[in-house]
């Protein structure tokens, strides 16, 4: 660009800036505060969800890509000063919750998972608070993977403090099952022991986000694992999210 005269510079240096600021801003949710309190019982009763648009459910990550009937989802996010709230409709033609303990293999039974990376700070969180990712269960019990034991085993711990769900079938349609949660917020100083405060959310706060279902109808592993963004494969494998926080959408608190 040195060639150019310097004012035709700055001015497509600013064209080139505020084009970057409009991309990355088209990839950030925005998501309505919810002026009423929203009460966790699988029923969108309250008028506020009619402030938050629908957004798919539909990226592929593991498995067969399923047809609609096997599974589809929907959801859409709302928030005020101590909640996410999250509102899915899931379509699955089987429940399936093979596992009696939540902390088993938890991610081969239906299940929705929430990846929460407070800060939107990206990085990797499998063994580590840097980011959560919720397995919310059929049973409403929500499991991730904490630090190692003392023996350096896998850890994989409840966290049920941290999301409040519930689920309902429609008796006019027995395979639609819409799932209510209200998500508290914590930072990456999260620990397993003592007294942990959630974060206060302000308007503007800009949260890293994805949503997936973990779909089995009656097979030994889960069958299909969808979500709500495309994430870029690492050695042809698409299952980071768990991993790394980096694949993560981002949301902005409006
Ligand atoms: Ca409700
Ligand atoms: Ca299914
Ligand atoms: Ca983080
Ligand atoms: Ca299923």
């Amino acid at each position: 660009m040195s060639h150019l005269p310097q004012l035709t510079q700055k001015i497509l240096l600013s064209c080139l800036l505020v084009s970057t600021l409009c991309l990355a801003d088209e990839n950030i949710i925005a998501v309505n505060k919810a002026e009423v309190a929203i009460d966790i019982d699988g029923k969108a009763t309250e008028q506020v969800w009619n402030n938050a648009q629908w957004l798919p459910i539909d990226k592929h990550i593991v498995g067969e890509y399923p047809s609609s009937d096997d599974f589809s989802g929907r959801y859409k996010l709302l928030w005020d000063e101590d909640y996410l709230y999250l509102m899915a409709e899931i379509n699955d033609d089987v429940l399936f919750d093979q596992y009696a303990n939540p902390t088993e293999k938890y991610w081969d039974d239906d299940s929705l998972e929430v990846f929460i990376d407070e800060d939107a700070s990206g990085g990797m969180h499998r063994f580590s608070f840097n980011a959560f990712a919720y397995h919310v269960a059929l049973d409403n019990q929500s499991a991730d993977i904490g630090p190692n034991k003392a023996d350096g085993s896998s850890n994989f711990i409840l966290l049920n403090d941290h999301v409040k769900s519930q689920w309902r079938r429609d008796a006019n349609s027995p395979y639609s099952i819409t799932w209510e949660l209200a998500i508290k917020l914590y930072d990456d100083s999260f620990t397993l022991k003592g007294t942990h405060m959630p974060v206060k959310l302000t308007k503007g706060k800009v949260i890293g986000f994805m949503l997936a279902y973990c779909d089995n109808d009656g097979s030994s592993e889960r069958e299909h694992f969808i979500g709500s963004h495309d994430i870029k494969p690492k050695d042809g494998d698409k299952n980071l999210g768990y991993i790394d926080a980096g694949v993560f959408g981002k949301i902005k608190l409006q």
